[in-house]
């Protein structure tokens, strides 16, 4: 990607005080900077000792400065970093001065993500690697930063990158096979082109279900607690999150609001939902607070349809669980339900009920309950490979599937078909390297460095 740039800068810490801050620049040559700044040449990759004075000669800061010259640097340009005192005034007075000292150089302020985005159009990472440190630095549990240094450290992308190389060896059998019409049924026969094609097939229903898992991780899901009023979602929200975020009482239609709560589960994080009570209502209130129950309803990754054990007439939570399967329908998504009954303590014939029991009250069934949770939500248990993801990359295996499965209807259909396969598995291939950022459109590219913050 033939772009020349000119250097950049940007403070690397966060705003705010702190014991140390960071300014960072980088620039296709740096030396002639650095020389203007500190008055002395820095060798490559050793901590020194430097003052960053005014025009005026005054000391405005000193600190540690480091230089790691092109191409063995984070943005693969040459990069200097000072490390000076953490105040929101110095540090600006620092990096107004290596601006005033660049400016020969046309250096300017960083746009948030401009260093990972040149350290990915220099080739030192993937975009998937990229969006990594993104997900890193906002990670909101353990797993979740085990996962995103995974996927920093290029394990999706191999996952991604064994998957194009078997639809590229694919693709080159069909190419080859296309010069040679009249034979062309036997060589794809001999070079079992049906099972590299299922083989793709496999591995990608394989990356997906990886993928979706990755990207829990990092959105986190949201789980949404419906059903009648009185039937306890408040207390089991208070139970889950272990804290009394919701008020309960014994007066139906007591919950108006939705109550959000982020809670993890085996590191997994969840943000629950509670609901106002399904009911028909004159209250006005309560009507908007159950209008809002049913979009929750429909937004929501899994519902958990709490039902009350102790109440005899069970008709009326039965058709209010066909009414919610209902919703779903309309919504065109597949939303799962686990469907539990609150208040076994009070019920004498719990045995009869089919569903998760629980009583919100004493803490019955609570860990039933979130390992139902992780179930419902494609969690399973093998968090030490699990690699961060995002809905784009999610969407991006979903299109190369399609593909895929369209070239499927070409292979089998044999011969004057073969083209369309190829072309077919040309675009299976480039929806797969759009993950790793081979080929992406440049405003994409654009909208994910700019989600980034700055000096990142
Ligand atoms: N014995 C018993 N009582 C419970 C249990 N869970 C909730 N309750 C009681 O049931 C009543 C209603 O509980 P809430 O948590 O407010 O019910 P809700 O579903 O949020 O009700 P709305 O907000 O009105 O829709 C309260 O008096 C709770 O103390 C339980 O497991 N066992
Ligand atoms: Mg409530």
């Amino acid at each position: 990607m033939g772009f020349i740039s000119e250097p950049i800068v940007a403070v690397a810490t966060a705003t705010g005080l702190g014991g140390i801050g960071i300014v960072r620049v980088s620039g296709k040559d740096l030396s002639q900077l650095i020389r203007d700044l500190f008055g002395k040449k820095l060798d490559p990759r050793k901590a020194e000792l430097v003052k960053v004075q005014d025009h005026q000669e005054q000391v405005i800061d000193s600190g540690i400065a480091l230089f790691f010259p092109s191409p063995n640097s984070f943005t693969g340009e040459d990069v200097l970093e000072f490390q000076g005192h953490g105040g929101t005034v110095v540090l600006n007075l620092v990096l107004q001065r290596i601006l005033a000292v660049g400016q020969r150089l046309q250096m300017r302020v960083a746009r948030p993500g401009e260093f990972s985005e040149r350290a990915f159009l220099n080739n030192k990472i993937d975009l998937a690697q990229a969006e990594a440190i993104a997900d890193l630095i906002e990670a909101s549990t353990e797993v979740a930063v085990k996962s995103a240094n995974r996927t920093l450290s290029g394990e999706f992308s191999s996952a991604i990158n064994e998957v194009v190389q078997k639809v590229t060896h694919l693709r080159i059998l069909v190419e080859a096979t296309l010069d040679f019409p009249e034979e062309e049924i036997d060589f794809l026969e001999n070079a079992k082109a049906k099972e590299q094609w299922q083989a793709i097939q496999i591995a990608l229903q394989h990356l997906l279900q990886k993928t979706k898992q990755g990207s829990i991780l990092r959105n986190g899901a949201l789980v949404v607690l419906a059903g009648e009023p009185n039937v306890g979602k408040s207390s089991l929200i208070n139970k889950l999150a272990g804290n009394d975020v919701a008020i309960v009482t014994p007066i139906a239609g007591t919950t108006r609001d939705r109550i959000k709560e982020t809670i993890q589960i085996q590191g997994v994080p969840i943000q629950i939902i509670d609901t106002a009570g399904l009911r028909d209502t004159l209250d006005t209130v309560e009507k908007i607070g159950v209008e809002r129950s049913w979009e929750a309803i429909k937004e929501s990754d899994l519902i958990i349809h709490v039902k009350d054990a102790s109440q005899k007439n069970k008709e009326t939570s039965y058709e209010l669980q066909l009414e919610i399967q209902q919703q779903i329908n309309n919504s065109n998504k597949s939303i799962p339900i686990i469907e539990v009954w609150n208040k076994i303590d009070l019920s004498n014939q719990s045995e009869n009920l089919s569903g998760i029991k629980i009583s919100a009250k004493l803490g019955t069934g609570i860990e039933e309950l979130k390992a139902a949770i992780l179930k419902e939500l494609g969690w399973s248990n093998q968090v030490e490979n699990t690699y961060i993801a995002r809905t784009r990359h999610i969407e991006a295996i979903k299109k190369a599937q399609f593909h895929l499965e369209e070239s499927g209807k070409y292979l089998s259909r044999g011969n004057n078909a073969l083209e369309l396969f190829a072309e077919e598995l040309r675009l299976t291939q480039e929806y797969l390297g759009e993950i790793t950022g081979k080929l992406l459109a440049d405003d994409l590219l654009g909208k994910i460095f700019g989600s980034f913050c700055i000096g990142k």
